[in-house]
């Protein structure tokens, strides 16, 4: 009586709901699949660190006495879908059920759903309960409502988990220190090394794997230092706390070339691999505040992001798709500049950020969302596109958290649905949170001619391209009322000098050149 019970590649831990009542006689099925590695051309440290704590995890449920069928990349016979290794699975162990727990991405959950027919077995899609929000109590707080922010959905979440509280009420008095927390980095302050963790014998062997066959996918595979076992995420959790919470809510918007992780914490791929636990990650941070090792201001803002954000996006993804990611609001339509992969580009801010996610796999949320994300609004770039490159760049990118940022909080794309104005900034935003535009060949303080940084030329031609869709929205009155007090002659040179910039951009690859590995991936 065989229960054959699935698991993916970002469901490694062993309270997975695939894996309760394991009864003697269960197979464990995981396949590291062509069809996963390939829909976008991630990053090869991502695809190294999904594969290598597959690999982990699979050898420690073995230790468990666990039967594993582990398929790997290379094995001849493998069929490279998750449908294949199925079926492959199912003729040869022949179980009574299969069992699964419900994918991260509606692209799997689709094909789970074809997967009693294909294999003529009942399948059982169980809830993934790794999150602090199940899918149904978020549809159930999103119901009725008008407007669906994060604040109040966080709020709500504070009072259910009872993080962060005293009495009933929010500890501090207050529910959010965001205030406190957009110092920009002082000169001369040098943000602690980051714990890396040497590649053991699996992972030098996956590694070999990746420089082999996924050549001309984006970013450096070496050096790899991430942790690839729950062991080793622990020691980053622990780590984190000790070293960086301290200082992460002061510095949470700073950005500094040559610092990539600042006080970050680093965790995310770990988070959405199943290593580490959301709740555990909270109770660390909340645990530090109560002994006084770190201030209020950053437990808050480090639980926001999970207890808040993190959940937030995966209520909105399973609540909206598959028509979240249709929208188009702003009509958005312009290739993805080759400059995204390549970073050569003039504007140094990009520039560095494209430079530190190639070599790291990682960039910290406000690069993501006001550097490559905020020009990516400006210029008007196709969601999909901008879509397709943040879910390939990432060592945590998966669809379900990587679309809702994209989509909603950086594109607009949703129409407002998750922030209630579009992040649009001009190169003063840059220039204040960061020393990037120090070593540009812009000028941040230029708003037109040829030093004139970019973000200020795009930035007045966005609000003016959209002001239709945009103008009525009181969080955008003052912008409007500046655009407005302009001289007709100036917005014109805005406008002119915005559309030279943006005729350059089109004029420029789009594309990689003919040839080159990356092409062939992109099918161009
Ligand atoms: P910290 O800043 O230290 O935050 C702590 C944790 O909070 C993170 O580990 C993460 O789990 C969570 N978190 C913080 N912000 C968010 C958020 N907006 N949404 C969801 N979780 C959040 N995060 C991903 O995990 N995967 C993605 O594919 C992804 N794509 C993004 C794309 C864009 C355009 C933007 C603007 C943000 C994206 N994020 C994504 C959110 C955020 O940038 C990353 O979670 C964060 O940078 C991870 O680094 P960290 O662990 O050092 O985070
Ligand atoms: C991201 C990824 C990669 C690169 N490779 C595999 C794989 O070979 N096998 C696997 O089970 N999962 C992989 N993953 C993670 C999956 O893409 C992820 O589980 C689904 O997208 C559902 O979120
Ligand atoms: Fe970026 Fe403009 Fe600053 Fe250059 S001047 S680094 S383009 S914000």
């Amino acid at each position: 009586m065989t229960v054959l019970r699935f698991i993916l590649g970002d469901q490694l831990g062993r309270g997975l709901s695939a894996l309760r009542d394991l009864a003697p006689g269960d197979v464990v099925l995981m396949a590291e699949v062509a069809d996963e590695t390939v829909y976008v051309p991630h990053h090869k440290q991502k695809i190294a660190l999904v594969l290598s704590a597959m690999r982990h995890f699979a050898a420690d449920l073995a230790a468990e006495g666990i039967e594993v069928d582990y398929v790997r990349l290379d094995d001849p016979a493998n069929s490279g879908s998750f449908t294949g290794e199925l079926a492959r699975a199912v003729a040869c162990r022949r179980p009574v059920r299969v069992v699964v727990t419900e994918p991260g991405e509606w692209r799997v959950q689709r094909m789970i759903e074809g997967w009693e027919t294909a294999v003529g077995l009942p399948v059982e899609i169980r809830p993934d309960d790794r999150f602090l929000c199940s899918r149904d109590r978020f549809a159930r707080w999103a119901e009725g409502r008008k407007s669906l922010r994060m604040e109040f959905f966080y709020r709500e979440m504070r009072r259910e988990t009872g993080f962060l509280m005293e009495g009933g009420e929010p500890a501090g008095g207050r529910w959010n220190f965001d205030a406190e927390n957009r110092k920009s980095l002082p000169a001369g302050q040098r943000p602690p090394p980051r714990r890396r963790f040497e590649p053991d014998a699996i992972t030098r062997e996956v590694l070999a794997l990746v420089a082999a066959r996924f050549p001309g996918h984006f970013g450096d595979l070496e050096p790899f230092g991430w942790a690839v076992t729950r062991a080793d995420a622990l020691e980053a959790l622990e780590h984190f706390v000790e070293a960086c919470l301290p200082l992460y809510g002061d510095y949470q918007d700073a950005m500094k070339a040559g610092e990539p992780f600042l006080y970050h914490a680093v965790l995310s791929p770990y988070l959405n691999l199943g290593l580490l636990d959301p709740g555990e990650v909270c109770l660390a941070a909340e645990t530090a505040w109560r002994r006084g090792a770190a201030p209020l201001n950053a437990a808050e803002g480090f639980v926001r992001q999970i207890l808040g954000w993190r959940e937030y996006v995966r209520g909105i993804y399973w609540l909206r798709m598959p028509g979240y990611a249709a929208t188009n609001h702003l009509g958005a339509g312009r290739p993805l500049p080759w400059f995204y992969w390549s970073g050569e580009t003039a504007m140094a801010c990009i520039a560095e950020v494209v430079a530190e996610t190639r070599r790291n796999a990682y960039a910290h949320h406000i690069q993501r969302l006001m550097v490559t994300g905020n020009f990516a609004l400006l210029a008007g770039l196709a969601p999909a596109e901008v879509e397709a490159w943040y879910l390939a760049v990432y060592a945590d990118a998966y669809d379900w958290v990587e679309l809702p940022n994209t989509h909603g909080m950086v594109l607009h794309a949703d129409g407002g649905l998750m922030a209630s104005k579009p992040y649009a900034a001009s190169g003063a935003y840059i220039d204040r949170m960061s020393d990037y535009c120090a070593g540009c060949a812009y000028d941040p303080a230029v708003k037109t001619g040829p030093r004139a940084c970019p973000f200020n030329l795009l930035y007045w031609n966005f609000l003016m391209e959209n002001r239709p869709k945009l103008s009525a929205n009181p969080r955008l009155a003052m912008p409007y009322r500046t655009l407005d007090r302009m001289t007709d002659s100036r917005r014109a040179t805005i406008r002119r000098e915005a559309g030279a910039f943006l005729a350059a951009l089109d004029a420029g690859p789009a594309a990689p050149p003919a040839g080159d590995q990356l092409a062939m991936d992109f099918g161009a």
